[in-house]
């Protein structure tokens, strides 16, 4: 029959891509992404297999100089404080015209001291500055500076229990993403506020933006404000990327 045809030929795939997996993965004992298995997601496990294997530990990405620095388009969501614009959130208009004062990030999960952050508290943390390029999957890139507090500080300072395997992300634009521990820990993920020695504009995901510099730009989310530590992977539903068609670990 058609069906069990269809089946076995998929049951062969998805056997055939363990095994590719597990020849990327001989050797090393690293894990495979939690899309691992469906067959639509093939490329996941080809960048994350390939990238756990020939990138050491914590290598950095190449950052530039400020020479370098180039022209930077705003993409996808500019202002959620535009009432014409699709995922027009009347709260962040409230923020937008108070300066972002009452802005507040959200840490909570698993973590043992979950709370809220202004962009003050943000502020406090020890900084980092970086110029990297961005890559978008729409074929452009760019190359600007930001400046942020790398993601690991917050989530030492909340205290992540050891179970936590994810980290999820929300904006005000409705859209939801996460990463793993390790590009969660990875010293230039950043949550950023400066952008080319500025103060973050809303084009580009004011007041704050994620930064994840080894994945293609979508991983970058703009107007984050909330973040929740969690032990499952997430994909986030109908807000996050599989069931947009977007895969969930772009590498580059
Ligand atoms: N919240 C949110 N984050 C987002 C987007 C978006 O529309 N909304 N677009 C993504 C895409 S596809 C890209 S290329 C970059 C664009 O960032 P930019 O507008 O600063 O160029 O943000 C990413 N993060
Ligand atoms: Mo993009």
């Amino acid at each position: 029959m058609k069906t069990n045809y269809l089946i076995t030929r998929r049951e062969a795939l998805i056997t055939g891509l363990a095994s590719v997996g597990g020849l990327l993965l001989s050797g090393c004992n690293k894990k495979l992404p939690p899309t691992y298995g469906n067959i639509l997601r093939m490329g996941d496990t080809f960048t994350y297999a390939a990238h756990q294997v020939l990138l050491p530990g914590e290598s950095l990405v190449k950052e530039y100089t400020h020479g370098d620095i180039s022209s930077f388009p705003a993409t996808g969501t500019t202002n959620p404080g535009d009432p014409n614009t699709q995922f027009f959130s009347e709260q962040y208009r409230q923020l937008q015209k108070g300066s972002f004062a009452d802005w507040r990030l959200s840490v909570e999960g698993l973590v043992s001291r979950p709370g809220t952050y202004s962009l003050n508290d943000l502020k406090r943390f020890p900084a980092r500055t970086q110029i990297t390029r961005h890559v978008c999957e729409e074929g452009w890139t760019a190359i600007a500076e930001w400046t942020g507090v790398p993601l690991s500080r917050v989530l030492e300072a909340v205290g992540i229990l050891p179970t936590a395997r994810f980290v999820q992300f929300y904006s005000y634009d409705q859209w939801a993403d996460g990463i793993d521990m390790f590009d969660a820990m990875h010293p230039q993920t950043l949550l950023t506020y400066g952008m080319n020695g500025r103060d973050l504009a809303v084009p580009h995901g004011a007041p704050l933006r994620l930064r994840v510099e080894r994945q293609l730009g979508y991983k970058s989310m703009k107007y984050v404000n909330r973040i929740v530590v969690k032990n499952e992977f997430d994909d986030g539903g109908m807000q996050g990327n599989i069931q947009n068609g977007w895969a969930w670990y772009v590498g580059i």
